[in-house]
Formats: structure tokens, sequence, C-alpha cells
């Protein structure tokens, strides 16, 4: 790790050790006497076009004037990644200290910071010719492809996960209708640059001030829907719990917690919604829950080849806990029209 510090012009008594709850890169904090830093190896194995995000991240700086996105520290070549002698990519910026990430909403003020922040980004990303921005996942939230890559798992999976995850097969056989409604109102949304990772833990909030301070994890920055955003907010937001939670008891859908999303958001947000965009957002959180507990349920019948995970049937359990939310969001289904129709 030295020797890629080095390359960032940082000291070689710099302390290192594994950080944050991310599910796909490797992130570090760096500790120095000079200040701290938050180092990253980029999973080329999901992201396999490093010069895109590199160039999309660009843009992004180049459009940032009110400081929305972690400075970035270039290296010693003056570009974002430095590439090791393995051929991985690093990148290194500063570590926030007086901002935390939540990885479930505890309080209020954190949803209406997070809905605020995620609003900023887009009014940033509004400005940028979309042309411009390249495509680092295709399909990354396109639900019929998922759909797919899912057929493919089941086909090869072993017979033994295969049985053990039969109920939650059923099950997200049962919410396919779920992809098949929301699929022309996407289709008859805008196209705009979207950060398609807007989950809770990706932005920093100040617990003192009860504001939002930077919206991070910007890889997956490409185009996309609104509704892809805003779901992935009602998704980790809305849920009373996280993701990892396994006792389901605590797993449901919070439809206050909803309404101060939608007023946070729409308060902020500068573009006026089309009529299918702002029925595409009732359905936003049952469609990206779905893509989540696909996607989970994809990886765990592939043998964990895509998510970290600390236990077997971690991807498993994910992918139930994103059904038993998708199964409690259905009875609010009427107060969130009311809602969507009240505040945008
Ligand atoms: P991943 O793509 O693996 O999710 P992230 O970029 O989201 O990686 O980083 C993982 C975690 O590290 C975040 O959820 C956050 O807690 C922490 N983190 C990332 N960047 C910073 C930063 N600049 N300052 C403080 N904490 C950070
Ligand atoms: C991954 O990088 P991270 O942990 O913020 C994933 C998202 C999923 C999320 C589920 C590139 O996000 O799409 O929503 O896990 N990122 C990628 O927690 O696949
Ligand atoms: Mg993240």
């Amino acid at each position: 790790m030295k020797d890629v510090l080095v390359n960032f012009r940082i000291e070689d008594t710099a302390k290192c050790r594994l950080y944050g709850e991310g599910l796909i890169n490797d992130t570090y904090i760096v500790v120095t006497t000079k200040g701290k830093y938050i180092l990253q190896k980029l999973n080329t194995n999901v992201f396999l076009d490093p010069e895109a995000i590199a160039s999309n991240l660009e843009l992004l700086y180049q459009y940032d004037t009110n400081k929305l996105l972690v400075p970035v520290i270039r290296s010693v070549n003056g570009v974002i990644f430095h590439i090791d002698e393995k051929g991985d990519y690093w990148r290194l910026s500063l570590f926030i200290e007086e901002a935390i990430t939540f990885q479930k909403i505890e309080e209020r003020y954190q949803v209406d910071a997070a809905a605020r922040a995620f609003a900023s980004f887009l009014n940033l990303t509004a400005l940028i010719p979309e042309k411009k921005i390249k495509t680092v996942i295709p399909d990354f939230h396109n639900g019929l492809s998922r759909w797919n890559q899912f057929e493919r798992a089941l086909e090869s999976a072993s017979i033994k996960r295969k049985e053990i995850a039969s109920d939650a097969i059923k099950r997200i056989k049962n919410n396919k209708y779920i992809f098949e409604e929301a699929n022309e109102l996407i289709q008859n949304s805008p196209l705009l640059i979207t950060h398609n990772d807007t989950k809770i833990n990706n932005v920093l909030i100040d617990p003192l001030n009860k504001v939002y301070k930077n919206v991070i994890d910007l890889d997956t920055v490409m185009q996309g829907y609104l509704m892809y955003d805003f779901g992935d907010m009602v998704r980790t937001m809305a849920n009373s719990s996280n993701e990892n939670e396994q006792d389901l008891t605590k797993v449901y859908f919070r439809i206050e917690v909803f309404e101060q999303l939608c007023k946070g958001f729409s308060d902020v947000y500068s573009k006026k919604l089309t009529n299918d965009e702002k029925s595409s957002l009732i359905y936003s959180g049952s469609y990206m829950a779905l893509i989540m507990g696909l996607r989970f349920l994809t990886d765990y019948l592939n043998n964990d080849i895509y998510y970290h995970t600390s236990y077997e049937q971690e991807n498993l359990n994910r992918s139930i806990n994103q059904l038993k939310f998708i199964d409690s969001i259905f009875s609010s289904n009427s107060a969130i029209k009311k809602l969507v129709e009240f505040y945008f």
C-alpha cells in the first residue's frame, strides 16, 4: 500500500486500515501526520472500464461549483487513478472529518439532509451535456436485463443453493409484474444523468449541524431515470432497517420517512417532472427493491462472486430482506400515490 501512496505524495509513515461498509470497492482510511485520507482500490471485476469512470469524474468535478463532491487528490502524473504494477486502479480523496455515513435512517434530519443532497446532485448533473457522460455499466438498472441474468444464474446454480433459495426464487418470480408495470413509465420518462447508487450510506452527513456535506460513491454516475435515484432513496431510507438486517420483524416501509423524503427532495430538485416521471416515482421504491432483491439472489446463485459478503447466506438474506420490504410497501400504495401527487 505504501508503494501506492508514494504516487500520491503521501509520506511513508502513513497508517492504513480497511474502512466503511461499501459492497464493491476496497476502501481504506489513511492517517498521516498531515491529515486523513480515503484510499480506494476500484473493483475492476465490476467496473470493466475504469477510464470511463475517470472521464465521468473529470466532468463532474468540472461542474461542481458548489463543492458537493469530496475533493480528489491527483497522482504525481496529474490523473485520478494510479495504476499499480498489478494493473489495479487506486484513487485518493480527502477524508471528511465533520461528517459521517449512516446505514439506516434513525432521525428525521437524516432523511431531509440525504434527500436534499441527492436532489442537489441531480441539479448539478442537469448542467452536463448528456452525450459527454460515458456508460459505465450497461443496463445497470434495467429490470428485464437483470431478469435475464437471474435466469442464467438459475440454469448454472448448484442444486443445493437452488433448494435453499427456493422460497425466495418463487417470491421473486411473483413480483416480476412490478418491472412490467413500471417499464412503460420509465421508457416515457426523460433520460437524465443520475447517480444510480443513492443509498443512504453514499451521502456524508454532518450530525452536529444536521445537514449534508457531500455526495460520495460516484462510480455509477451515467445516464438513467429519475425513478432510479428516487427509488434507491426510498429503498434505503424508508426501510425501517437496512438491507443486511436478518430479523424481518424489523424490516418494514415507513410512510412518514417517505413523506419527509418527498418534501426534502421536491424543495431542492429544480426540474419540472413530466406526468409519466411523476407516476414512475410511485413505483420507484418497489422497483429498486426488486432490482436489488434480484441482484442479491442472482449473486447467491452464482456463489457470491459480485458483492462483498461476510457469511455463507448473506446474499440470500439480503434478497429476502428486500422481498419483505416490497410486501410491506404494498399496503401503503394509495398513501404513496397521494403524497407523490401532493409534493411533485
Ligand atoms: P463503495 O463503492 O464500496 O460503496 P464508497 O465510496 O461508498 O465505496 O465508500 C465506502 C464507505 O467509506 C462510505 O460508505 C463511507 O462511510 C466511507 N467514505 C468514503 N469516502 C469518504 C470520505 N471522503 N470521507 C469519509 N468517509 C468516506
Ligand atoms: C453496491 O458500492 P455500494 O456498496 O454503494 C452496488 C449498488 C447496490 C448496492 C446495494 C456498482 O453499492 O448497485 O445498490 O451495492 N454497486 C454496484 O447495497 O453494483
Ligand atoms: Mg458506497
